[in-house]
């Protein structure tokens, strides 16, 4: 049988480590985090490397932490660089010094591969070398650059369309590397160029800027500090975004409070000790949360209307004092229409869906009722739902209800996850161009760009499925484990004639593969990258739209990594050739180039250049910090969001597939998910021990989780049994273990984003 029609190892192998249950904690951070991380500098990286990269990391002239894309202070900061624990860990993973090229593919074959672990693939260490699969070969052999791009140029041209081809992209690539390669895809012909944020904050982006104008939140770190209330909504920061927490801290220190909404008592969210602040430790740190609403997953719709019906009646009690009319009147459109349907629900039904007793919304109407500076934040529990956009709708109408935009202290703030996957957007990687941006790449470039629509992770995984696309392309990330629907992508990718990762690390995703397969390895962010005119620094953008230089400091692990811009250079050159109205070898020589290229076509980026030398890098513009909205009518809109029917059959249960505290998306870093007391496995599904008893499990029963959407049915097998403090009828498993449950057809409204976060699921005994 030929390898490449084996689909099993597709998914996670379905075996159990060592299930080991701790006590949830009820506080992030402190010493145990700094122990932990600690740990995992020691056992990856060398002391010198580490002493390097530890005083460097997201320093004003450092490199950017590629962990998530929280900001920096723009003044003081910690000597120690902004440290966070799951900020050290990213760095000990890419950093670690062993590498793996011929020798290790020789011993090792894709079959014998595809039997470990995500966790097992990742400890293996950098990869060092260009490799090539050769048709029905059952191990990667060495390959030259120039040989493979020639490779990547020849399947290109030898497609009967450039919409043939797709060109992914996971949000680690830098500004520079990331128009280069959107620049180059577009000449080649075609603008299939999805990427993760279509699987992450694509939700936030489509409700943002259909309601306000701007697809990115409108607040920075200083308004986080000033904030009367942060309403923190489905998002779990002392995971994700640790760093999140000083400005929680801080916002609590001025005197705001916090209101937490989520199905699990997330332990950053409670209590949090600074690392840095060794006092701390002994007064025991800050409590951030001040009221904590345990909802049903999905729930949140009716969550905001609920609050919103309460406060609508303060307002008509005493008009004027609750909402803020006079910004209503001036600055926005559809309140009428946004009222009468408000009206339309019965509080009772409302409350009832979330499963929350009325005291605690009551509470939290009252916590916002007479403060006029709200944020609130949120990541994926709002986006990955069917009714994802919805979510993030409301979500501005309770904004715009109180009139808390544009202001010190007020607004969005949709927190990004992948560390430049915001700039990576305004570079113009997107599916879906506006035509401004074409128009202008036509007129620096002199090529005329394709203005059909490419597209989005969910169809191009569609069209490799039927193949209607036969070439693939990844800039960074992990295809197959990351997106839904693992035996389906599986056999998507496998039907491809080539597949093509541009890498730091080993993968799921270069297991399983076209007829040909190529692993092209590149710099990592803390990396040296030195290149004709020397040595050279690339730029990102963070979540509240910061530009800043980003530069490593240790030498590469092998001398055969290339940078991104400099490997999409090598594929452009071998693909367009002569054709082609760039010069390649002239844009990478010194990544100036590239960014006169950015300023040419980008709003903002004005003298980009010499403001990128700046430290601390610039804010882009940003339309709703003035309350201004770029929307048709120049106001900003109310919307009417439809109760989502949130019924399942009676039994079953409702899947949320979520972060541990010890992995990276699909690199997992260990298997300790510390503030959930949940040790050594990532097998389990965390369930409510009433609905425990309901269905006669025990704590560390096995259970097979099935799943049937759309006529076909998916399973997932061996998951261990662990009682949860979750709403009943919820239950949470890992990312990426469960998302072969994760429909390919379950996808938000409007911005198609996969609803990893609401699947049905029925639970069935060993
Ligand atoms: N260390 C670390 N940092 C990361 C990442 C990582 O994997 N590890 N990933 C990065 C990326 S790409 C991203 S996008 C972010 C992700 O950051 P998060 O969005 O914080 O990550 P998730 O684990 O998906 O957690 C979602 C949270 O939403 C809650 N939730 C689920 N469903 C609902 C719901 O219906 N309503 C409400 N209110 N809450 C709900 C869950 O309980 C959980 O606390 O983090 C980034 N940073
Ligand atoms: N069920 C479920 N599925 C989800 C989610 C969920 O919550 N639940 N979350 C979704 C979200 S929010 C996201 S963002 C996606 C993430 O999807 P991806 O971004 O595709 O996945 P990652 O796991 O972040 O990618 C890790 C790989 O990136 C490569 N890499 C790391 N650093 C670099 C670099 O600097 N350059 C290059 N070229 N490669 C690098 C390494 O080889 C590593 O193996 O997953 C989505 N999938
Ligand atoms: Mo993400």
């Amino acid at each position: 049988m030929k390898i490449r029609d084996i689909t099993s190892g597709a998914q996670p192998p379905e075996k159990f480590s060592n299930l080991k249950l701790g006590k949830e904690k009820t506080y992030a951070a402190g010493i145990p985090a700094v122990i932990n991380s600690l740990k995992h500098v020691a056992n990856y990286m060398s002391a010198s490397a580490a002493t390097k990269t530890m005083f460097k990391i997201n320093q004003k002239g450092g490199f950017d932490c590629p962990g998530c894309a929280w900001p920096d202070p723009d003044d003081e900061r910690s000597p120690l660089g902004e440290y966070c624990e799951n900020g050290i860990k990213a760095i000990a993973e890419e950093a670690q010094r062993t590498t793996i090229g011929k020798t290790f593919f020789a011993k090792h074959s894709i079959a014998e591969m595809r039997q470990w672990s995500d966790f097992e693939l990742g400890k293996k260490g950098r990869l060092a070398q260009p490799m090539v699969l050769n048709e029905d070969a059952s191990h990667y052999v060495p390959i030259s650059w120039n040989e493979a791009f020639q490779l990547v140029g020849d399947h290109l041209n030898a497609l009967a369309s450039p919409d043939d081809a797709i060109f992914y992209t996971s949000g680690r690539t830098s500004n520079e590397a990331a128009f280069l390669y959107q620049l180059f895809v577009r000449e080649y012909g075609t603008n299939n160029l999805p990427d993760c944020s279509n699987m992450c904050h694509e939700s936030s982006g489509v409700g943002l800027s259909t309601t306000l104008g701007i697809g990115k939140g409108s607040v920075t770190l200083e308004d986080l500090h000033e904030a009367e209330v942060i309403m923190v909504i489905g998002q779990n920061p002392g995971t994700n975004h640790p760093r999140m927490l000083s400005a929680l801290e801080k916002c609590k220190q001025n005197g705001g409070q916090i209101i937490t909404v989520n199905p699990l008592p997330e332990a950053g969210l409670m209590h949090f000790i600074h690392p840095q602040s060794p006092s701390k430790l002994i007064s025991g740190g800050t409590p951030l949360t001040d009221l904590f609403l345990p909802l049903k997953i999905g729930s949140d719709i009716a969550l905001l209307k609920a609050i919103l019906k309460l406060l609508w009646k303060e307002e008509r009690k005493s008009p004027g004092s609750v909402f803020d009319m006079d910004f209503i009147r001036t600055k926005t459109i559809g309140f009428n229409d946004f009222l009468v349907e408000l009206e339309s629900y019965d509080l009772n039904q409302l409350i009832e869906e979330t499963g929350l007793p009325f005291e605690l919304i009551q509470e939290a109407a009252v916590m916002i009722q007479h403060k006029k500076k709200i944020i609130i934040c949120w990541a994926m529990g709002l986006t990955q739902h069917k009714f994802g956009v919805q979510n993030i709708r409301e979500v501005v109408n309770l904004l715009l209800a109180k009139g808390s935009i544009g202001k010190p202290g007020a607004g969005t703030c949709p927190v990004r996850g992948h560390s430049n996957v915001q700039g990576d957007r305004t570079m113009g990687i997107w599916e879906a161009p506006k035509e401004e941006f074409l128009t202008k790449l036509e007129e620096v470039f002199d090529f005329v760009p394709p203005r059909k629509h490419g597209y989005p992770v969910v169809d191009a995984i569609k069209a490799m499925y039927h193949r209607n696309a036969k070439v693939f392309f990844a800039m960074g990330g992990n295809f197959l484990s990351a997106t839904p629907d693992t035996e389906y992508t599986a056999k998507a990718l496998q039907n491809c004639d080539l597949t093509v990762h541009v890498s730091t690390k080993l993968n799921r995703s270069h297991l399983i593969h076209g007829k040909k397969a190529l692993i092209l390895p590149c710099l990592g962010r803390t990396d040296v990258d030195i290149q004709e005119n020397g040595a050279q620094f690339v730029s990102v953008e963070n979540s509240m739209g910061v530009v800043h230089s980003s530069q490593g400091v240790l030498n590469p692990p092998s001398d055969q990594l290339k940078s991104e811009p400099y490997i999409v250079a090598g594929v452009a050159k071998a693909t367009l050739a002569h054709n082609s109205k760039i010069d390649w070898t002239k844009m990478v020589s010194n990544y100036d180039f590239i960014r006169e290229g950015i300023e040419k076509t980008i709003p903002g980026f004005e003298d980009f250049n010499t403001r990128i030398r700046k430290k601390g890098g610039f804010y882009l513009p940003n339309c709703n910090r003035e309350q201004k909205f770029d929307t048709p009518s120049g106001k900003a809109h109310f919307t009417v969001n439809q109760l989502p029917d949130l019924s399942i059959k009676p039994g079953n249960f409702v899947m949320m597939t979520i972060r541990s505290h010890d992995q990276y998306n699909t690199t997992i870093y260990g298997m300790d998910d510390r503030y959930r007391g949940i040790y050594n496995e990532r097998r389990v599904i965390l369930m409510n021990a009433e609905d425990m008893q309901g269905s006669g499990l025990k704590v560390n029963d096995v259970v097979h989780l099935t799943n049937q959407f759309g006529g076909q049915t998916r399973r997932a097998n061996s998951f261990k049994v662990v009682p949860f403090d979750i709403p009943r009828s919820c239950v949470a498993t890992y990312f990426p273990e469960a998302n072969v449950l994760v429909p390919i057809d379950s996808v938000a409204k409007k911005s198609k984003t996969p609803t990893s976060k609401w699947i049905e699921i029925s639970v069935e005994k060993e």
